[in-house]
């Protein structure tokens, strides 16, 4: 039987439409752990202000889960599993890309005023990262692609 990682391990990068409640004051959109997202949520953190021509990211993650929301705004998300790259542009609210572990991103394109919500599984620990593309994959190109 798999473990939950082992799982994570599993699973595709995804766009995730999320539950929009519509309402001529405002809408409303929510996630909620074990629902819209496979893993609990722990932590979240938020990227803005980010200078015309700037990337973020530029990393994979040894265990961290994430869902990225553009909530406003919009940039793009780049991904590798290693073998295989894809684009995804967030510039709806209410849709989320959800971004299992092992997988590299870097941000970019971010429009004016763009803010980037993160939902994650795990504590911040610095040794949850892999920063160097080609250590990456080398440990990721022995993995079924998932891109
Ligand atoms: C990711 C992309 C999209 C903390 O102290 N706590 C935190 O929770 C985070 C996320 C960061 N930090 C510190 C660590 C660094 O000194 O903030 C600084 C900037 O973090 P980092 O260089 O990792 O930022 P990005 O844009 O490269 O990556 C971040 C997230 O770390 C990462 O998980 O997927 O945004």
């Amino acid at each position: 039987m798999m473990n939950e990682l082992e799982t994570l391990y599993t699973l595709r990068p995804q766009l995730v439409q999320l539950p929009k409640i519509h309402d001529p004051r405002g809408n409303l959109t929510f996630v909620q752990s074990g629902k819209e997202v496979p893993f609990a949520i722990r932590r979240a953190y938020w990227i803005y202000d980010v200078p015309a021509g700037e990337e973020r990211g530029g990393h994979s993650h040894r265990e961290m889960a994430q869902l990225l929301v553009a909530v406003g705004g919009s940039f793009n998300v780049n991904i590798s599993d290693g073998h295989n790259w894809r684009t995804y542009t967030l510039n709806r609210p209410f849709e989320g890309l959800f971004i299992p572990p092992g997988i590299w991103r870097t941000l970019d394109n971010f429009s004016s005023g763009a803010v980037c919500l993160s939902l994650v599984s795990n504590d911040y620990t610095e040794d949850d990262y892999i920063r160097d593309y080609e250590k990456f994959r080398a440990e990721a190109i022995s993995r079924k692609p998932r891109i």
